[in-house]
């Protein structure tokens, strides 16, 4: 397995979130991926494969956007991380504001993914990391790369942050697979919260499956995706597959989703797979409640392997950093041990 990192990721640091009404230690830190590389050893530095298989996801407003957003904060007088306080509801016109707090709101839908001074150079090389795995694995070095991305990227929309995520590093890899001609190309998303924004890139889309194991949104973040009911739209319906689970899910809950799950990943003919991983399915992740051990992560590793298909793991949430490196380790090893079998 090739790992690809790149150290530029660990200059986003904002400071704080909101959460449950108070604000709160941020708690996706740069201390997660240097735990996790410490666990799993060197790894390949990103190469920088420029911004049009970004732009091949995101809107370019957007992206103009969250380029300039720390500088424009700064220049509306404010210091900090730059947050929005203010969303558009449901509907919204398509608005040229100029105003930081407008275009805060316009761009973003929650409190909980600050911009810092760097965070547009650690998304940028977020999103390199996973594209440099990709090119790997389609050059046949190996087949399967592991993009140890930060920050993370399932939430993140074609034209929206939030979550902790700004630039959708699987999406990203994902259309870059395609445009390859490797497809057809799954997604499995097994972090503990629905990836709303891969699910929302490729909705309409009939080529890119995208299937995802998370925590009932009912009870869960991000609340208003992930329901079992949501199949995709227009000629993307029947391409989107949603298995929400009830908090307290230990592995003999989890696995009759993961069959369910890699059933139709091979239903779909699917010739090469993104898994969005997140650790944060740990028994004792500190914003979680799914009870999955550290040999859950092995068992979780093999059946995914089992599939037998040129992949890419893009790293995604996981809050226990003191166990995060172990569990992340345990992943790959399975994957590897998977591959074998
Ligand atoms: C990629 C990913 O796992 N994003 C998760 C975003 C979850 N945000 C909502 C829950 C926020 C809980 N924050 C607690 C901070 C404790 N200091
Ligand atoms: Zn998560």
């Amino acid at each position: 397995m090739i790992t690809i990192f790149d150290q530029r990721q660990l200059l986003h640091a904002p400071v704080r979130e909101l959460h449950n009404g108070g604000w709160t230690a941020y708690a996706e830190t740069p201390d997660r991926a240097e735990t996790i590389l410490a666990a799993i050893g060197p790894a390949l530095p990103a190469r920088d494969m420029g911004v049009a298989p970004i732009a091949a996801v995101h809107d370019a407003g957007y992206l103009r956007f969250l380029e300039a957003a720390h500088r424009d904060w700064l220049a509306a007088g404010r210091d900090g991380d730059a947050i929005g306080y203010a969303w558009p509801v449901v509907g919204r016109r398509d608005v040229d504001l100029t105003r930081i707090d407008a275009r805060l709101g316009r761009y973003s839908y929650d409190a909980s993914t600050p911009i810092a001074e760097h965070s547009w150079m650690s998304a940028y090389w977020s999103a390199q990391t996973a594209l440099t795995a990709l090119d790997e694995v389609a050059r046949g070095s190996d087949g399967v790369g592991f993009a140890l991305c930060r920050p993370c990227g399932h939430h993140a929309g074609a034209d929206y942050l939030g979550g902790y995520c700004f630039l959708n590093n699987a999406a990203i890899a994902a259309a870059e697979a395609r445009g390859r001609g490797l497809g057809p190309v799954a997604i499995l998303d097994i972090d503990y919260h629905h990836g709303n924004g891969t699910q929302d890139i490729f909705a309409a889309d009939p080529d890119m499956l995208f299937v995802s194991i998370h925590a009932d949104p009912a009870t869960d973040y991000p609340f208003y995706w992930g329901h079992a009911d949501e199949h995709g739209s227009g000629a993307g319906a029947g391409t989107t597959l949603n298995l929400p689970l009830p908090r307290g899910t230990d592995w003999a809950a989890y696995e009759p989703a993961l069959d369910q799950a890699l059933a139709a990943v091979k239903a779909f003919d699917t010739r090469f797979l993104i898994v969005s991983f997140g650790a944060d399915t740990f028994v004792d992740d500190p914003i979680s409640h799914f009870r999955l051990q550290r040999s859950d992560f092995v068992r979780l590793g093999q059946r995914v392997a089992a599939l037998a298909l040129p992949s890419v793991i893009v790293m995604e949430g996981g809050y226990a950093t003191a166990d995060l490196g172990d569990n992340v380790a345990a992943f790959l090893d399975g994957f590897e041990g998977g591959r074998r079998a």
